[in-house]
């Protein structure tokens, strides 16, 4: 059971609570304009520190709460379903890294698996039995999946993919989803979700129209648009979807919708990829093709295969995969992929999911409806409207009163009430990925004590919300 939070103040600066540091809370440079809170003396600090050498002081935009009018805590430890910040308090945690901590935070195989690599070398340039390992259940757990490539990110995996799947059919249109993330790869960086859309730049600056000039763009849940961007153009390489949206929330696909994109890409002679990368591992062991029963020629994997180390992966059909280089002319390459410190992490995850003959996702399964019901039932009782969209255990609730099936519906949500249910949760002792464009997600070790304590915080943030 964790230390509950001091009474938390609001996120004014007059709170009363001392912080723990020396330095008088006020006097400390908020790198943004946002208050600072002595609640979280040190990471107001350490991000005024981070915001001098990196932009936005973090590594990932998303990461640095912008769109949630505070400054960024900063993780000094993770344990289960629980981080603790760098002022010492405890959260639930519902970011998980974004998805690769389906096993929860610092897993105990994980741990000793990737100490083991560690002690025998991080990376040698040269193959070694663990990338074999690995790949074989990769092969082994999805269907579509004959040969793997590893990579170091889902955006790797997907530039490779394009790539791949303009090679393989000398064709250079690739059709994407408005709202759909599939990592920062200039072609795809066109009315991306994820953090392109919650700072409002789902186009970016710096990639040229020669670029995004074969990006057709299409509504998620939409066929008939489909259907008329090949109606208009003979030269598809490829269709690439989330085969569920995690992007822009967590938008199931419609009943029917990716069985039609199969067909409409068999019609026209264009590949079906899915970027799983994730929905891989999260929804199901075989992943979300499995769930849904339709097979794309080529898969994009990432987080959960890499354990929470940097690792993702592309595959799929033999005669695609054997146009990679060396194998095939289509070239793609890293100095690190495949190293056996993250095939160690990927190992430790996938056997465990494995080797629970599917119990994990029961546990995910049970979890995450209850935590889906507990949210429903707290805004039922405040009368804030809100539309909990949820699959296995990526679950997002959305601050609208309608069911939310595209990026349109999406963007319409209300992002101030989110920006302070959020806030107010964080106050309470529980993280969300701080965006109404990202999914929640729940791991193996959120219990039913962490499911509870998290209603119980949203019921007391919506009242206050109401
Ligand atoms: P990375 O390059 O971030 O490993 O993966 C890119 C990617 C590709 N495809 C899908 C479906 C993804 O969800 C992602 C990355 N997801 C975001 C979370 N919405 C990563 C978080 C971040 O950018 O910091």
């Amino acid at each position: 059971m964790p230390t509950p939070p001091p009474t938390s103040p609001t996120s004014s600066p007059s709170s009363s609570s001392t912080p723990p540091s020396s330095t008088p809370a006020s006097t400390l440079p908020a790198a943004s304009d946002a208050p600072v809170v002595p609640r979280y003396a040190r990471s107001e600090a350490a991000f005024a520190q981070a915001s001098q050498v990196l932009p936005g002081g973090v590594n990932s935009p998303v990461r640095a709460y912008q769109s949630v009018g505070r400054n960024p805590i900063f993780i000094a430890r993770g344990h289960g379903s629980r981080v603790t910040d760098i002022d010492d308090h405890e959260y639930i945690d519902y970011v998980g890294s974004y998805g690769p901590l389906i096993l929860g935070h610092a897993a105990e195989t994980v741990v000793a698996a990737v100490h083991k690599a560690m002690a025998r070398g991080a990376s040698f340039g040269m193959p070694t039995e663990a990338e074999t390992a690995l790949a074989r259940m990769v092969v082994d757990a999805v269907a579509s999946i004959d040969v793997v490539r590893f990579v170091n990110s889902g955006t790797e995996a997907v530039m490779s993919t394009i790539r791949l799947a303009r090679a393989a059919t000398g064709k250079p249109r690739i059709i994407k989803c408005v709202g759909c993330y599939h990592g920062h790869t200039d072609a795809l960086l066109v009315q991306a979700g994820s953090g392109a859309t919650t700072l409002g730049v789902p186009s970016s600056p710096g990639v040229p129209d020669s670029i995004t000039q074969h990006t057709a763009l299409v509504p998620f849940n939409d066929l008939a648009a489909v259907e008329a961007v090949f109606a208009q153009h003979d030269d598809v390489a490829a269709m690439v979807i989330e085969p569920i949206a995690g992007n822009m929330g967590t938008i199931p696909p419609a009943e029917g919708y990716l069985q039609g994109l199969r067909e409409l890409c068999d019609k026209h002679g264009a590949l079906l990829v899915f970027d799983e990368v994730m929905t891989g591992f999260r929804v199901a062991y075989g992943c979300a093709q499995a769930l849904y029963g339709v097979t794309p020629d080529l898969t994009c994997l990432g987080k959960i295969v890499g354990g929470g180390m940097p690792c993702a992966a592309y595959g799929g059909r033999e005669d695609l995969m054997r146009q990679v280089a060396p194998d095939g002319p289509m070239y793609q390459a890293g100095t690190l992929s495949g190293n056996p410190v993250a095939m160690a992490a990927g190992l430790a995850t996938l056997e465990a999911l494995a080797d629970s003959d599917q119990a994990v996702y029961a546990r995910l399964e049970k979890q995450a409806a209850r935590l889906e019901t507990g949210l429903t039932e707290a805004a039922e009782a405040s009368g804030v409207p809100l539309a909990v969209q949820r699959v296995g255990s990526m679950i997002c609730p959305f601050f609208t009163d309608k069911p939310v099936r595209n990026y349109e519906d999406a963007i319409s949500c209300d992002t101030q009430a989110f920006a302070a249910f959020f806030r107010k949760m964080l106050d309470l002792g529980i993280v969300l990925p701080p965006s109404q464009f990202e999914t929640w997600f729940v791991s193996r070790e959120h219990d039913d004590v962490a499911i509870d304590q998290t209603v119980s915080a949203a019921r007391e943030a919506l009242a206050e919300l109401a």
